[in-house]
């Protein structure tokens, strides 16, 4: 097992606090994944599906009360409110963890202690980071297999002394003597705590089995407190998918792309190019760690493993990849089981059959009114399944990145790509970024846009103007031909009539495409106030009907509306910076 005195410690702790009923080390070997999955499906936690139509497969299903990350229940305890800042809840650490320990109080009575000892990264990279998440869900342990590298070989690297970031988590639900259990444990809104602990490094978890509120190397540790270490040490933890582009003449170029949640990283990941000589292959699909290399130029790593996706709207129409990559050895979570044991759900490319299990357990057919699977169903698999997985994925030093993409729903407003000017305007674009809200957080006001600066409104571990300044910075870290270029772009515009303009999907490669002609100098660009947009004719539309004039355009009177909506967004980040002050005034002198 182990002889790192720390961690024993640790463990023997957390143990005395708890109160679980046993401990058992994650070694994250398959039999050990196996035999907790037979447990499940015993228990009735999880669903084995058919194998013939989806082998090695398991459907579970969340209280309907805990199905995505929850903002208002995620806390950055700062020893100071400053620290914080303006986008995060911030609670006094002895405070909090006074809270917590209350609530930690024998909260694990009657189920067994998991340990798992995981590294965000490749193991032999330099900049792996090692966690050890504490829980007492066996669901999170079979899912940290998939999106982490985990297990023995985890403890072997991290020695007798090696650093560790404490990852404790709990679903907030002790069994009293004798008690059954439910297939999915969890508490109440209210007890929920989804802690960061950003000077000592730790995590704090309770009453969340789901998603980023429970695989704590996800948006806990590789972006809140990554995130942190980052501007310590002069690197960045970016919500950002990672792809290879090869274009018709063989040169690949390395795009990193940061969209909100549910807005398009794993799609954009994947894409099956519809234009001829094109080719995508994949990195990762939601969190990359940039450095400066020894050339001066910034290399992206992916620390996950596997992909934790949206399952509503994966077709294989829309995103084949995804669809081969979940096609054996996968967790769903509150997707449709069908008749057949195999799953369905919302914008799965075939017709609902006549009927289903929806997500929460009841029997469904195409008259009811509410969605088959929940809007943030997700399936979780390794991500050496992705049949365009690009063999340099897992590189322990990264791959140089030529373009950053940034980007979100907008239905009006923002056109469908935009060039910045220089890096100045591309952190500008990158600080007012707005995007409708998803159901990938809970929140009242799904579908109404808020301000979601690099797409890491829920992820910066710190002050957001502190943040925004550690980007501006990065200009300084290297020469400006050494920098990747920065672009906008926006797939969700809408007409009149709600629908869409743009096919989105594979289309998108159209404009990846302008994008790499324009680092390449092979394309021209329109200046504008907000950065160059292509020339009329500038992307490929062959076969496509689309009206680019619109999906160009800015719109003088849009553009005065939003404005304003970005000064107030300013105003309430005091102590933004200077520089991107500057830029937003001039735009008010351009535009406003
Ligand atoms: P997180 O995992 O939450 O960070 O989400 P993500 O950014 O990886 O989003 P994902 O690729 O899973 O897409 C979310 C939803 O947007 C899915 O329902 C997709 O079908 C849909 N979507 C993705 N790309 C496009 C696009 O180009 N156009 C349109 N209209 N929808 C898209
Ligand atoms: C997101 O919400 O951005 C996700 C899903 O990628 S979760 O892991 O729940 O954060
Ligand atoms: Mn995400």
């Amino acid at each position: 097992m182990t002889n790192h005195k720390k961690l024993l410690a640790w463990v023997e702790e957390i143990k005395e606090l708890c109160q679980p009923k046993d401990v058992h080390w994650c070694d994250g070997s398959k039999a050990e994944y196996d035999r907790l999955m037979d447990q499940m499906v015993q228990s009735g936690a999880a669903i084995r599906l058919n194998p013939d139509l989806r082998p090695d497969s398991y459907l579970f299903r969340s209280h309907p009360s805990d199905v995505a990350r929850v903002e208002d229940r995620t806390f950055i305890a700062s020893r100071t409110k400053e620290e914080a800042g303006p986008n995060n809840n911030w609670a006094d650490p002895d405070e909090l963890k006074a809270t917590l320990r209350g609530l930690y109080k024998g909260c694990m009575q009657g189920r067994t202690m998991y340990i798992i000892p995981f590294v965000m990264s490749p193991l032999e990279s330099p900049f792996a980071l090692i966690g050890i998440e504490i829980t007492d869900s066996p669901y999170v342990v079979v899912n940290m297999r998939h999106m982490t590298r985990m297990g023995t070989k985890v403890l072997d690297k991290l020695g007798t002394d090696g650093e560790f970031v404490p990852c404790l988590h709990s679903v907030g639900a002790p069994l009293k003597d004798g008690e059954a259990d439910v297939a999915w444990p969890c508490a109440p809104m209210e007890d929920k705590y989804i802690a960061h602990f950003p000077e000592e490094r730790a995590i704090w978890s309770y009453g969340s089995g789901y998603g980023g509120n429970a695989l704590l190397g996800k948006k806990c540790l590789a972006l809140r407190i990554a995130s942190v270490k980052a501007r310590e040490e002069g690197w960045l933890a970016e919500h950002m998918l990672i792809l290879g582009l090869t274009d018709p003449d063989g040169v690949k170029t390395y795009v990193t792309a940061a969209f909100p949640s549910a807005c398009g990283k794993t799609n954009l990941a994947m894409l099956v190019p519809t234009l001829p000589g094109y080719e995508v292959e994949t990195l990762g699909d939601d969190i990359a760690w940039l450095r400066k290399g020894e050339d001066g130029r910034l290399y992206a790593i992916n620390p996950e493993a596997g992909f934790f996706g949206v399952a509503p709207g994966t077709s294989y129409e829309s995103n084949p990849n995804a669809m081969r990559t979940i096609e054996h050895s996968t967790i769903f979570t509150n997707v449709a089981l069908t008749d057949e044991g195999d799953v369905w759900w919302e914008g799965i490319g075939k017709p609902a059959p006549a009927h289903l299990i929806d997500w929460q357990g009841n029997d469904w057919t195409p008259d009811s009114d509410k969605p088959a699977a929940h809007p943030n169903a997700r399936f979780t698999v390794s991500a050496a399944q992705n049949p365009v997985i690009a063999k340099e994925w897992e590189d322990p030093m990264g791959v140089p990145v030529s373009a950053i993409l940034l980007g979100g729903r907008r239905p009006s407003t923002v056109p469908l790509v935009l060039e910045s000017k220089d890096w100045t305007q591309g952190i500008f674009l990158g600080s007012i970024m707005g995007s409708e809200i998803t159901a990938a957080t809970i929140s009242k006001n799904i579908g109404q846009v808020r301000r979601d600066p690099f797409a890491m409104l829920p992820f910066i571990g710190y002050n957001m103007s502190d943040y925004l300044q550690h980007w501006l910075d990065v200009a300084d870290w290297t020469t400006e031909d050494k920098l990747p270029r920065i672009f906008h772009v926006n797939w969700f515009l809408r007409d009149e009539n709600k629908r869409f303009m743009w096919p989105g999907f594979g289309d998108n490669i159209r404009v990846l495409a302008w994008a790499i002609k324009r680092l390449q100098g092979k394309a021209e660009g329109v200046e504008t106030p907000l950065g160059y947009l292509p020339k009329k004719d500038g992307i490929d539309t062959t076969g496509l009907e689309v009206d680019m004039d619109k999906l160009l355009t800015i719109d003088r009177e849009l553009w005065q509306q939003e404005i304003k909506a970005i000064r107030e967004h300013y105003n309430k980040i005091p102590r933004m910076p200077k520089e991107l002050v500057t830029e937003l005034e001039k735009l008010e002198a351009e535009l406003g």
